[in-house]
């Protein structure tokens, strides 16, 4: 099986927020396995990355921090950068799309579809904002779902129902800028025609057949990912635009294009081209060994994804890839499901996540645990959950009590009887035959599973090993046989041994860090595959040095802190979390804030909650009706000395003309207190 040629990719992350535990789950562990074992079984692997720095999910972040888009990708570019390198993920490349080589890349890939007329050029009526001069694409716009009735789908998609839309689809259409209703207008776009494409799509997803030939195992597919496709394309597939009016973005080379960049999702994927190249450049290589047909026989291009981009790797990369003539398409696009979180989805807006980066830094060197933990729960097939409860149960019951368990009891007998030498196997019984025969069928078996995306199965069957050496230490019981024939423990020890070093190569696509203390215990190095199986790869009279615990327990108190802080940054980000826009310092100084004492108070007639105030704020005295009748009595305020708001404009309140307002601040049960200063200020005073 070795030899073979791999293009590996791992989704780009939008360079606009951290990472949290089910990307990792999903996409980067899955990936990082597979290259780990890739390179390991002698094949010739690259392996990239990098982040998506374009789109509205960029520029609308940007808004929502008051920062500028290029400052929010640096951000946040360092941070996932330095988290994947910490976890040890091992990316040959970690690119960035704001790089002017991908600029170039797509601009160059763009042109060429372009000059063959692959796309079509349409002029239609698209929704704008004229208050921001900006006409409003995917995010940019919010809607009702036409599908499912959900009220807030985006202008490219439905997050409910999964539904692709365009935003005149959508019902009831709102700018996201602006809040309000957007006006139509005409803009020229170029789409491509994926319903031109759906023949040998189908051909090529269903059969794994391209351009007449076998191109790749169609069985290997997930079902998810077929089927997707599959109902994708028999709803019909529609022209879709690849440019957008943004002036964030890689630029449309053409002339008559000002203003108008690449849509995010094309020039997302060939940023896995851009990031190969940048990569070859680095290291004396031949990029187009890694992506042009002819320079790639028998390459197999792999894309780890999660399931919300199957479409754009699975239909409409291909499609583009093959428009331009020159590569290879996807052999396999390993899609996975969802991963939720001690009952609820992950939300980033509710803070209902746990953060790779916050992870690392509270449990600095438990990387292998967290790693070994998603890939039990891995969301292969079917949606999964993480809970801190069964974090601590596969750490202790698997970790701990059985591989840990079995390495220490091996060497740690070793060092008993043998002062850390392997001893020599002698007389080999029935038992110890099967024990070496089943050992043989072991990096087969695992390596099989991994070229079929299953890795939950795979890093399952190295723990069975594990088990497998547990048992047939408690069957040999060396511990009592020692008083009685010595030399049947030697073979035992002997043996053990050979199951703890083929641990300790199986494990390296797993448990990196786990695999090579492991290895350091033994004494040895290994890191080609193809010698695992064999019992014979710890010699005898190598000396073995002390063991050390490799997974310690996890104590209930962690469980505990996880899911309390869990519970309570998800309730106060509710309440501090900054959702308003960002305001200019001229708008907020439109504000007149001033401090008024209140002299006179009284229930307003038939309204439970309103006061009617009397106000001396300096330069006059007046009427403010405020809702606050529910927390204070008209006795309590009177004397009191608040921050008012001076110049909103006045308005009537059963019948009352209120002329200003009472600035409150409220907690998370709702009650309700003024703003008062805090030294004696008298009124007048302003705030600022
Ligand atoms: N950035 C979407 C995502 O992070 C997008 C992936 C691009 S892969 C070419 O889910
Ligand atoms: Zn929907």
């Amino acid at each position: 099986m070795a030899g073979g040629k791999f293009t590996v990719t791992a989704a780009l992350p939008y360079a606009n927020g951290p990472l949290h535990l089910g990307h990792i789950a999903g996409v980067y562990l899955p990936a990082d396995i597979f290259a780990r074992f890739l390179r390991l079984n002698g094949d010739d692997v690259v392996f990239i990355c990098g982040s998506d720095e374009h789109g509205a999910a960029i520029t609308l972040r940007a808004k929502k921090e008051g920062i500028t888009p290029k400052e929010i990708v640096d951000k946040y570019y360092t941070l996932i950068s330095n988290s994947f390198q910490s976890f040890g993920i091992t990316f040959d490349m970690f690119h960035r799309t704001s790089e002017e080589l991908h600029h170039q890349t797509s601009q160059e890939f763009f042109l060429k579809l372009y000059n063959s007329n692959k796309f079509i050029e349409e002029t239609t009526d698209q929704y704008f904002d004229a208050d921001f001069n900006q006409f409003l694409a995917d995010r940019y716009i919010t809607g009702t779902c036409p599908k499912c009735n959900y009220d807030n789908a985006y202008g490219d998609q439905c997050e409910k129902c999964g539904s692709d839309l365009s935003p005149l689809d959508l019902i009831n259409p709102l700018s996201t800028l602006s809040g309000k209703r957007p006006v139509l207008k005409s803009t020229s776009h170029w789409y491509l025609p994926m319903d031109k494409h759906e023949t040998w799509l189908k051909e090529y997803i269903q059969n794994g057949v391209l351009d007449g030939e076998v191109h790749h195992n169609p069985k290997l597919w997930r079902n998810q990912v077929t089927g997707q496709c599959m109902s994708w394309i028999n709803g019909g597939l529609k022209p879709r635009a690849m440019t957008r009016d943004l002036d964030w973005g890689v630029k449309v080379p053409l002339p008559i294009a000002d203003g108008k960049v690449l849509y995010v999702w094309l020039d997302a994927p060939i940023g896995y081209i851009s990031a190969t190249k940048a990569w070859a450049e680095a290291n004396n290589k031949d990029w187009r060994q890694y992506w042009v047909k002819e320079h790639a026989e028998n390459r197999r291009l792999v894309h780890f994804i999660g399931k919300d981009n199957i479409v754009f790797h699975a239909i409409i990369f291909p499609i583009l890839l093959k428009d331009h003539g020159d590569f290879i398409l996807p052999e396999n696009v390993p899609a996975s499901e969802f991963l939720n979180l001690e009952g609820d989805k992950f939300s980033t807006s509710r803070n209902w996540a746990v953060w790779l980066h916050e992870y690392l830094e509270t449990y600095p060197g438990k990387e292998d645990e967290l790693k070994y933990v998603l890939t039990s729960i891995a969301p292969e097939s079917k949606d999964s959950e993480f809970t801190w409860k069964e974090f601590q149960a596969r750490i202790n019951n698997e970790l701990a009590d059985v591989l840990g368990n079995f390495v220490n009891r091996t060497l740690v007998l070793t060092h008993k009887y043998y002062e850390g030498v392997v001893p020599n196997k002698v007389d080999l019984n029935d038992i110890d035959l099967i024990l070496i025969e089943d050992l043989t069928k072991f990096p087969g078996k695992i390596a099989d599973l991994i070229y079929a995306y299953k890795f939950r199965e795979a890093q399952a069957e190295v723990m069975n090993l594990a088990r497998i050496g547990n048992k047939y230490l408690a069957d040999q019981e060396p511990w009592k046989v020692i008083k009685t024939d010595p030399q049947r423990v030697q073979t035992v020890i002997n043996l053990s041994l050979q199951i703890t070093a083929n641990l300790s190569l199986f494990l390296l696509p797993f448990l990196p860090k786990t695999a090579k203390k492991l290895q350091q215990m033994l004494g040895i190095q290994l890191n080609d595959w193809t010698v695992g199986g064999s019992s014979e790869l710890i010699t005898e009279g190598t000396q073995i040095n002390q063991p050390e615990i490799l997974f310690s327990k996890i104590e209930d108190s962690l469980v505990e802190f996880e899911v309390n802080k869990l519970k309570s940054t998800d309730k106060h980000s509710t309440m501090v979390e900054a959702q308003k826009e960002t305001v200019s310092f001229d708008d907020f100084s439109k504000m007149d804030i001033r401090l008024g004492t209140i002299i006179f108070a009284q229930k307003v007639q038939k309204a439970d909650k309103l006061l009617q105030l009397t106000v001396d704020i300096g330069i006059d005295q007046r009427t403010i009706v405020s809702g606050i009748a529910e927390h204070y009595s008209p006795e309590e305020v009177i004397g009191k000395t608040v921050a008012v708001l001076l110049n909103l404009a006045p308005r009537k309140i059963r019948g009352i003309e209120s002329q200003g307002m009472i600035l409150m601040a409220e907690n998370e049960s709702g009650e309700l207190s003024f703003m008062s200063p805090e030294k004696a200020f008298s009124a007048g005073g302003e705030i600022r």
